[in-house]
């Protein structure tokens, strides 16, 4: 299976944590951090990068050595340094480094002394006072990472959905594959589609669950079998630390299965108890009246029985869909399939990698009827944002392609920062001759709330503002989003017939659900947008809609759902 780009990247993350746990050589440690970025950040799979024949070694910062362990790491194999580093460290030692005041010396320091070596260790220690009391430490360290732990720091991160699910194909094909599987699917969080996932749920029904249980153990990505069985296991994968669990059913359990699986935990809770109220009992194997199963083989007889109407997976998280199915009123969720247009695109005017016609056929190939293109404004310097006058110039090119163009209409735009004052980067008088004004606040993160949330008001005070990008600048498992009071954000922009965006990008994932369910209520309608930066980034249209299915979303709340005609009216601003 090709192996994704952020595995190699934590890969390589890793071996710099623990080289530098092993006191080795500053610029060594650097490198392979520098090497994670840089391979996290490629838009193209090193994979396929390798089979076309480029070399890694022609990227920034990657030598001949780098790029051979990366290679090596890209083809799925073991790399032995990786492999001898972590026989020499204890697992949970690297989530020690970069909590608040621990480098690699105090680490090392409190593993040697006091044998900590992980975060469950480490807060024994702090509230027994051993940390206070060790030379080096002190009682200001140790508040600090009592504080530090108190909010969550030194967890794993969840995985980001879109890493997950390029596991997950693979895996769901192999096991399809095992002799007498009729179905299999991936429940869990990753059905449900939340932004993040901690571990894998996987159910399958085959009457004989040896061969694809002995399958799933066997698969080359299986570096540790926590929890084998019959008919459960439980698995890590090599590269992400992923955890995997798999469930073995037959057919006549497998939606009780399934829907057991998915959850959410609460949304499971909540269908027991209307099991109980109907004298019925709900497991994974199955919905009974005493010891006969009346039903189990599909969710939707399940949901049947208990007077429900079967729900997507997304919905399920006991946050009020169980009495909309009760009484008919699920909303029917936008899906791929609406999404006429991409009203968020970069190209190689800015820091996208391809041409305006490329980013156009693109489009058009997906059976697109419009495109806006949206290139950086001047203040993004480091990536050539455009000025008035290449702006003009690339109006023009835009005018010009849409002569050659029938069946897909490019529409002219910009991606324009949002000033510290809450101005526009560029001028009326250019953003003016535009289709539409896409805005994004790209600096001044730190604003106190009350300055934030003016700043994007007064932005959307210019009428020839009709988006605002990733409005609140989160990056999951990156950077927190910026202080700012979003419903006052909605329903200055519902005032204004301004509207927001659901960026798709999978870091990025911004408005998040409960943005979209909020936006939804007050009648914001809302954009879905990728942000491509090149051709093949089109397809994470699929991250942004799952997010607004998340958040209740249907097809009218959003803007690019629209025909041509009936978006340029509501771009017009009237
Ligand atoms: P995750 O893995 O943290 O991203 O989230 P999930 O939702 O995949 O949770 P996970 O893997 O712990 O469990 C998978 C599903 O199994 C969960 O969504 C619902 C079900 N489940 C797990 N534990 C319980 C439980 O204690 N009670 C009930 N009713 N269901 C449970
Ligand atoms: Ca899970
Ligand atoms: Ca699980």
């Amino acid at each position: 299976m090709p192996v994704a780009n952020a595995e190699i990247a934590a890969a390589l993350e890793e071996i710099a944590d623990l080289l530098e746990i092993d006191q080795a050589n500053p610029f060594r440690v650097r490198a392979y951090r520098q090497a994670a970025r840089t391979v996290g950040g490629l838009a193209r799979g090193v994979a396929e990068m390798l089979a076309a024949g480029e070399r890694l070694d022609a990227l920034p910062g990657i030598g001949a050595d780098l790029a051979e362990k990366i290679a090596t790491l890209a083809r799925g194999e073991r790399l032995p340094l990786l492999e001898g580093l972590s026989g020499k460290t204890p697992a949970g030692i690297t989530a020690l480094l970069g909590l608040p005041g621990l480098g690699p010396k105090r680490v090392h320091k409190l593993h040697e002394a006091l044998g900590i070596d992980s975060v469950t260790k480490l807060s024994a220690a702090l509230a027994a006072g051993d940390v206070a009391r060790l030379p080096g430490f002190g009682t200001v360290t140790a508040a600090k990472l009592v504080e530090a732990l108190k909010h969550g720091a030194g967890q794993k991160p969840r995985m980001k959905l879109a890493v997950a699910d390029e596991v997950v194909a693979p895996l769901l094909a192999a096991l399809r594959g095992a002799t007498g599987v009729a179905r299999a699917e991936v429940a869990g969080s990753s059905r449900r589609r939340r932004e993040t996932v901690g571990d894998l749920d996987l159910v399958v029904s085959a009457e004989d669950p040896r061969p694809v249980m002995q399958r799933f153990l066997g698969c080359e990505d299986v570096t540790e079998v926590l929890e084998k069985g019959t008919t459960r296991s439980s698995v890590v994968l090599r590269a992400a630390r992923l955890q995997v669990d798999l469930r073995v059913v037959g057919e006549a359990s497998y939606g009780a299965a399934l829907l057991y699986f998915t959850g959410s935990k609460a949304h499971n809770i909540a269908l027991r108890q209307i099991a109980i109220d109907r004298g019925l009992k709900l497991n994974e194997y199955g919905l009974f009246k005493g010891a006969r199963r009346v039903a189990g083989r599909t969710e939707a007889e399940i949901y049947e029985r208990l007077g429900l109407a079967t729900m997507p997976p997304e919905l399920r998280e006991d946050e009020g869909e169980i009495a909309a199915a009760r009484e008919g009123r699920l909303p029917r969720l936008v899906a791929i399939g609406d999404i006429r247009g991409d009203l968020h695109v970069h190209t190689d005017a800015s820091d996208g990698h391809a041409s305006l016609a490329v980013m156009a056929a693109a489009a058009q190939a997906r059976g697109y009827e419009y495109v806006a293109v949206t290139d950086h404004s001047r203040r993004m310097a480091m990536v050539h944002g455009l000025d008035a006058r290449r702006l003009g110039e690339q109006i023009t090119a835009i005018e010009r392609l849409n002569r050659t163009l029938s069946g897909i209409t490019v529409l002219a735009g910009i991606e324009v920062d949002i000033l510290e004052g809450g101005t526009l980067d560029l001028p009326d008088s250019i953003l003016g001759r535009l289709d539409l004004v896409v805005g994004a606040i790209h600096s001044h993160f730190e604003l106190a709330e009350e300055k934030q949330t003016e700043r994007l008001l007064w932005a959307m005070d210019n009428r020839l503002l009709n988006i605002v990008a990733h409005p609140t600048g989160r990056l999951i498992n990156g950077r927190a989003p910026y202080g700012v009071d979003m419903e006052r954000v909605m329903r200055g922009a519902l005032e204004r017939g301004c509207h927001l965006e659901v960026n798709a990008q999978p870091d990025r994932l911004d408005l998040d659900a409960h943005h979209c369910r909020a936006a939804k209520e007050l009648g914001l309608r809302l954009a879905i947008s990728t942000d491509a930066h090149d051709p093949g980034q089109f397809g994470l249209i699929r991250y942004g809609v799952d997010q607004a299915r998340r958040g209740w979303i249907e097809a009218d709340d959003v803007l690019n759902t629209r025909p041509l005609g009936a978006l340029r009216k509501v771009l017009a601003r009237k």
